[in-house]
């Protein structure tokens, strides 16, 4: 997927030392201190309005109290022109500030190509996470009363993309250090990206309120050098990758061989080969487009549990194919997804844990 044709213009302006100084910009990415900045910049917008708009008001209190003998003054009841600046003018800035937020807001959400995905998955109340290579971290720290809250471990200077669910009710996956938090809800994926520019800890918590120990669901993200974490991921047990384990899922306990196949042709259904990320045109005129995996990654997940939702234009309707809700969980789901992904040119290079150059 493309980034989109925003213009990124204030990013990165916001790395000037004296800008950070005076602004306090301690996000932890150029993206993070692109949202500080602009958090102060509506900071002091507001406050000069607030002093201009009190001082008048003050003023105006003094100047046309009721003093005796001073008959009251008419107010005018009608200004064009004043009323038309006070309109106009703060909309500019509105406008302004919405462009900026939005730009930045974009520029969070959507994650460079080659971002290493990182899968995520909210339950009541912890994160669990999958690495590329199908390692969960092993590893813990306390934070507040959770005494086993995990350790993320990213590289520094590497794109970082988030493939979020829920197993159960909705999340929100924030890490204040980075200025970002995104939904995280059962049925469908959601995605975010960070990119860590220096090694240190990062909180994560939820910022959605989901029950009794929502405040003990955090987690630390722990940026280290790309060679510390190329040994640390690719030292953790794994018992096959993702892919790996998604070919389990539809060989034995899905039986979707009857249905699909690997080959290019179509058997009952569509033919999973080279399927993934490229266009799809459905029954009803519209289409899954190319090059775009959060779309991708959250048909194959509706058509496992929803079949009839969306069908793929020249198989019948309804879909022979039955819904498998409740067979599978959240997280062998993610590695069907894997498993289907895989089996397509479209997929990115499996990206390796080690360091790119
Ligand atoms: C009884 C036959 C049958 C079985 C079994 C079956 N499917 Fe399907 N599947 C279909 C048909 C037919 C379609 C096309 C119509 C539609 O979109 O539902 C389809 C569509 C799909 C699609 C959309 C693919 C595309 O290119 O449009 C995915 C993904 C999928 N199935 C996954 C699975 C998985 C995973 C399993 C096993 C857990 C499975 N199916 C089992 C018949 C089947
Ligand atoms: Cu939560």
């Amino acid at each position: 997927m493309n980034m989109p044709s925003l213009s990124i213009l204030t990013l990165g302006q916001a790395a000037d030392p004296l800008t950070r100084a005076v602004f306090r910009e301690h996000g932890a990415s150029a993206l993070a201190r692109d949202t500080d900045s602009l958090m102060m910049w509506i900071f002091g917008f507001d406050v000069i309005w607030f002093v201009f708009l009190m001082a008048l008001m003050l003023f105006w209190v003094v100047k046309y109290r009721r003093r005796p003998g001073v008959p009251a003054q008419r107010s005018p009841h009608h200004n064009t022109p004043l009323e038309l600046a006070w309109t106009i003018l703060p909309s500019v800035f509105l406008g302004y500030m919405f462009y900026r937020g939005f730009e930045s807001y974009i520029a969070k959400l959507i994650a460079p190509t080659d971002s290493e995905v990182i899968n995520v998955v909210g339950q009541k109340w912890e994160w669990t996470f999958t690495y590329p290579n199908g390692a969960s971290p092993p590893e813990k720290a306390a934070i507040g009363g959770n005494e086993a809250a995990p350790i993320l471990y990213i590289p520094v200077g590497r794109p970082i993309q988030f493939r979020m669910t829920s197993n159960d009710v909705l999340h929100s996956f924030w890490i204040p250090d980075f200025r970002f938090k995104f939904d995280v809800m059962p049925n469908r994926y959601t995605s975010y990206w960070i990119q860590a520019e220096e090694p240190g800890d990062h909180w994560i918590f939820c910022a959605e309120y989901c029950g009794d120990k929502h405040s003990e669901m955090a987690g630390l993200i722990r940026a280290v050098t790309p060679e510390e974490y190329a040994a640390k991921v690719s030292s953790w047990q794994v018992s096959g990758t993702p892919a790996e384990r998604g070919f389990i899922m539809v060989n034995s306990k899905g039986g979707c061989f009857a249905c699909h196949t690997i080959t290019g042709s179509p058997g009952i259904g569509p033919t999973w080969k080279n399927a993934w990320g490229n266009e799809v045109k459905l029954a009803d005129g519209s289409t899954i487009p190319a090059d775009n995996p959060e779309a991708w990654d959250n048909y194959i997940r509706e058509s496992i549990l929803n079949p009839n939702a969306k069908i793929h234009a020249g198989f019948p309707s309804p879909s022979p194919m039955s819904s498998f809700a409740g067979t599978f969980t959240e997280e062998q789901i993610g590695w069907i997804v894997e498993y289907i992904k895989s089996l397509s040119d479209k997929a990115p290079a499996q990206p390796d844990a080690a360091p790119k150059q």
